[in-house]
């Protein structure tokens, strides 16, 4: 059997169904009864960004074999755990970066041009009677990321291409990239207009952007999240936005999604998305693919497709 951790993908559902004995946790009237009458048929866990695999749930599970996960981000996947156990972890790494990077480039253009604004304004009928106000260029403006992988990298592509200077934090230099390296993230957001968040999550990198971050990137300062939402202290970012302290925002991520502080609402230098990063019709079927596709290796005793542990 296949236990399904949160719902992610119809698509994925379906193929799961063809192929497996396919269990949606989400739709268990008692979790604790559902894991005494089946935790023994379990072989896999599939997994996202919302929910994976936790210590309680791995232990949960004695015949777990592989977690495959609908996401590159692997936050929610106990791997120490399974390496320990021996249990395999798969996630949907490169088929998605385009996707997040082409977000954070519409992200920085949706901040800085008030896109959304502006279409708002439109459909108000305002156009008739007034001008819009003017907004903020973007080619050019130096672009910082932090952490410069996969996604990170595709960002700095992009913005190249809007004559952007790229900077970067990571833990060390990169040595195939002539990008400006700051050792500290504090350093990074006092030489840039635009800071992006596109590391992995992990306890190290938790609160990554917190007060002295924010500052630093000052009142006219961007900040671009499409990592996670803990990589940011929320409460210190919005009452940053509050008091005029940083510029705007463009958050894709926040630290307890669905929810989103509501003081957010009103202010209109930020834009607000719903964890859409990968969401194309395009990318998601190709994750979904992945997904089924480590796990028919898995069983089929072949070379995983990505492997993480
Ligand atoms: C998805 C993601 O939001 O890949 C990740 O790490 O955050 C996203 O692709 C999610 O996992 C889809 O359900």
């Amino acid at each position: 059997g296949v236990l399904m951790a949160c719902p992610m993908s119809l698509y994925l559902e379906q193929e799961l169904d063809k192929r497996f004995k396919l269990f949606r946790f989400w739709a268990q009237p008692s979790r604790q009864e559902f894991l005494k009458n089946h935790a023994e048929s379990i072989r896999a866990v599939v997994g996202n960004a919302t929910a994976g695999a936790d210590a309680e749930l791995i232990d949960a599970l004695p015949k777990l074999e592989i977690v495959s996960s609908f996401s590159v981000g692997l936050d929610k996947i106990d791997l120490n755990k399974c390496k320990e156990k021996g249990i395999r972890v798969t996630n949907t790494p490169d088929v998605l970066t385009e996707d997040v990077a082409d977000l954070a480039i519409g992200l920085m253009l949706a901040v800085l041009r008030r896109i959304c604004e502006c279409d708002k304004y439109v459909r108000k009928g305002m156009w008739k009677t007034g001008n819009f106000k003017l907004t903020n260029k973007f080619s050019g403006k130096t672009v910082g990321i932090i952490g410069l992988g996969r996604i990170g990298l595709a960002v700095a592509k992009r913005a190249e291409a809007f004559d952007c200077p790229i900077r970067y934090y990571s833990r060390s230099v990169k040595p195939n990239t002539n990008y400006k390296y700051h050792s500290s993230v504090v350093d990074l957001a006092s030489n840039c207009d635009i800071l992006v968040v596109a590391c992995a999550l992990t306890p190290e990198t938790r609160h990554i952007v917190n007060r002295e971050v924010i500052d630093a990137l000052g009142p006219k300062g961007v900040l671009i999240n499409i990592g996670r939402g803990p990589h940011v202290d929320e409460p210190e970012l919005v009452s940053a936005l509050v008091e005029g302290r940083l510029g705007g925002a463009g958050l894709d991520v926040f630290e307890q999604e669905p929810e989103v502080p509501e003081q957010l609402f009103g202010l209109d230098n930020i834009v607000l998305l719903p964890h859409v990063g990968s969401a194309t019709v395009e990318t998601r079927e190709v994750m979904a693919d992945l997904v089924i596709g480590n796990l028919e290796a898995h069983f089929l005793k072949k070379p995983l497709l990505t492997p993480v542990v």
